[in-house]
């Protein structure tokens, strides 16, 4: 890791509506009309088009992350200190946070998700498999092009009481969103069918999955939507990620 820094893209959810636990949490911690955002990091943010949901894990713990007076993140502490030296806080080298949130508390919140074609809003949901040490510790979810994604929002939409969500917040519609020759315009929901992935919890066909989804989409994948549509994704996707960056609605994040 120290000898191949990965350089995602983070991107800025801002929160329209929290979860009723997620609210008494962080109650009397902020100025009131302060903006948070929930802070994914990912690594195609060519896709961001698609996105129908945000993971959180549900035992893990968030902080509220002061970045100016009037802005807050919620990350994972470990992320907050990476950033701290990245030039993202307005304080350079230290961390403030303004309270503690579980992720199960945060699920069911409605977020902004930049791009998304489901412009009005997305949920915050559950997902197990969310590591702690990677990136934020949140997850976007896009169900088009991520075998991970796909496989989680079907686990969720079938077992939506367990989970302890509202079905349709599983269910909002997967748009295509980049076309390839192998294995058509809905990639991950293809491979999953393909390799006969029946949870999240198969993990080794999911590796496969991902392996070639990521490849067929990169190097073979033309964008359908948005304003670099008919461009390959090797060339669309710097040009996103900097439109993004550009509007405000992201930010470089390496680690
Ligand atoms: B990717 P790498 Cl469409 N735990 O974003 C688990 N997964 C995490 C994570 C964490 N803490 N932080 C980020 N990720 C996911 C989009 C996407 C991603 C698509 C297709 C593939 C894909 C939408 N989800 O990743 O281990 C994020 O999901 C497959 C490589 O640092 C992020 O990009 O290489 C990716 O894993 C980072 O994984």
């Amino acid at each position: 890791e120290a000898v191949n820094p990965q350089e995602y893209t983070a991107l800025k959810l801002k929160v329209l509506e929290w979860a009723p636990k997620a609210a008494e949490a962080i109650k009397g911690k902020i100025p009131d009309g302060a903006n948070v955002f929930l802070v994914p990091a990912t690594l195609r943010p060519e896709t961001m088009y698609g996105q129908t949901c945000c993971f959180v894990g549900p035992k893990l713990t968030y902080g509220l992350f002061k970045v100016d007076e009037n802005n807050y993140f919620v990350i994972t502490e470990r992320a907050a200190r990476n950033m701290a030296y990245q030039g993202i806080f307005a304080k350079e080298g230290s961390i403030e946070k303004a309270a503690d949130i579980l992720g199960s508390d945060i699920v069911g919140t409605l977020v902004n998700a930049p791009l998304s074609l489901h412009k009005e809003g997305v949920r915050v949901l559950p997902m197990d498999t969310v590591l702690p040490t990677k990136g934020t510790g949140v997850v976007t979810s896009v169900p088009s092009d991520s075998p991970d994604d796909f496989a989680t929002v079907t686990e969720l939409a079938k077992k939506a009481d367990y989970y302890g969500i509202q079905k349709e917040w599983a269910e909002l519609e997967i748009f295509p969103i980049i076309e390839t020759q192998s294995y058509g315009d809905l990639c991950a929901p293809f491979l999953v069918k393909k390799l006969k992935i029946a949870s999240p919890k198969d993990t080794k066909q999911l590796e496969e999955a991902k392996e070639l989804a990521y490849k067929e989409g990169f190097y073979q994948g033309i964008l359908k939507v948005g304003d670099f549509k008919g461009e390959k994704v090797e060339i669309a996707k710097p040009k996103v990620r900097s439109q993004l960056i550009e509007a405000g609605d992201a930010f470089a994040y390496s680690e």
